[in-house]
């Protein structure tokens, strides 16, 4: 069965602008259009994957791309040491609103805990 294409598919396939800060095969990196750090980027696989549900056993390899993006992120834009959240949403009591998973990277300000 086709999936609905979300928001995430069409910045993939650059149909719509996003203000993109890493990309390789596997990962796209770009910058949250509703920012809540100074720094708040999304770390997406390039492969439509809806939610952290759906995860394949085999996908793992994925799930580790995007964190060593978001790794060598943190050391290029200097804020390796200070710190940083990476947050994972999933459906509705996790609030998540794109249903293609995403890792999103925030950094800049002290975080607080919990975090509501
Ligand atoms: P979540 O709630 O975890 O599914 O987060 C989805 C995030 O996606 C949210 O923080 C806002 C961001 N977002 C939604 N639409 C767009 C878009 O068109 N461009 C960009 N850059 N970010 C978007």
């Amino acid at each position: 069965m086709e999936l609905e294409p979300t928001i995430f598919d069409k910045i993939i396939n650059k149909e719509i602008p996003a203000d993109i800060v890493f990309e390789n095969d596997c990962v796209l990196a770009f910058k949250d259009i509703n920012p809540q750090a100074p720094v708040h980027v999304l770390f997406i696989p390039k492969l439509r994957i809806n939610t952290i549900n759906d995860l394949k056993d085999d996908q793992a390899q994925i799930i580790g791309e995007l964190f060593l993006a978001a790794r060598d992120y943190a050391k290029q834009i200097t804020e390796d040491e200070n710190g940083y959240r990476v947050i994972m949403n999933c459906n509705e009591n996790g609030q998540q609103s794109v249903f293609h998973i995403h890792l999103h990277f925030m950094a800049g300000r002290q975080m607080q805990w919990p975090p509501g």
